[in-house]
């Protein structure tokens, strides 16, 4: 059995949407990190970094956090969701651009954009101008493809899982999903499969999947 620690954030929903396409037993904990329940003493022992998500796996005594490093693992431990052969560090090449890029840059826009209108023009320039070219990046790799990475055209992995809910968060990164056609397609791909729509909903219900 694994034990999650999570909230209703794209790094926490990575982690329940591969859990529920793996369909193994897990159990939710829900850590607010609204309330500053990142900082409790007990989940300091989980995550030193203070930050969801977290995972115990008590098949293997493994306490882990960092969603990337999580993903790896459990898509290893699983075997699944990770392609085979040189494609495997393809998906791995870009699940670290998730990890260095989309997520840093895009919650930084969420930050500014979102949370913080009108306090710094600089910021809010400056990350929308990196959201708009993260985008372009994704829409150019994404083309005459259905998934990131993987041989063909490509195959659903990890790489797709983490970066699929930092573009669920298009509106509150006033990004225009039409004008990338490519991520548009792949979104909407995603978003239509029900292990992702149960994991979005981990640990609570906030809204529906946003839809273009
Ligand atoms: N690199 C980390 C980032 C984790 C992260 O930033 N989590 C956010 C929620 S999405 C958090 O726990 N924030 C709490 C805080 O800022 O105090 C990962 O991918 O797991």
């Amino acid at each position: 059995m694994i034990d999650l620690y999570t909230w209703t954030t794209p790094n926490g929903r990575k982690v329940s949407i591969l859990l529920e396409e793996l369909g193994v037993p897990y159990k939710v904990h829900s850590i607010d990190i609204s309330n500053k329940e990142q900082f409790a003493p007990d989940f300091l022992k989980i995550s030193p970094n203070n930050r969801i998500p977290a995972i115990v796996d008590h098949d293997t005594g493994v306490t882990m956090m960092e969603s990337g490093s999580i993903m790896l693992y459990l898509s290893e431990k699983y075997k699944r969701f990770i392609p085979h052969g040189e494609h495997k560090w393809e998906a791995i090449e870009w699940l670290m651009w998730q990890m260095g890029g989309i997520g840093p840059m895009l919650g930084q826009v969420h930050h500014f954009v979102k949370y913080n209108p009108g306090k710094s023009e600089y910021s809010e320039e400056r990350y929308t101008t990196e959201a708009l070219r993260l985008y372009s990046v994704l829409d150019r790799k994404l083309e005459g493809r259905k998934f990131v990475a993987g041989a063909g055209a490509g195959e659903y992995s990890i790489t797709d899982m983490a970066i699929w809910p930092w573009i669920s968060r298009f509106d509150w990164q006033k990004i225009e999903l039409n004008q990338f056609k490519n991520v548009k397609d792949w979104y909407v791909r995603i978003a239509d499969r029900p292990a992702v729509q149960r994991g979005y909903q981990i640990p609570k219900f906030v809204t529906e999947i946003p839809l273009p």
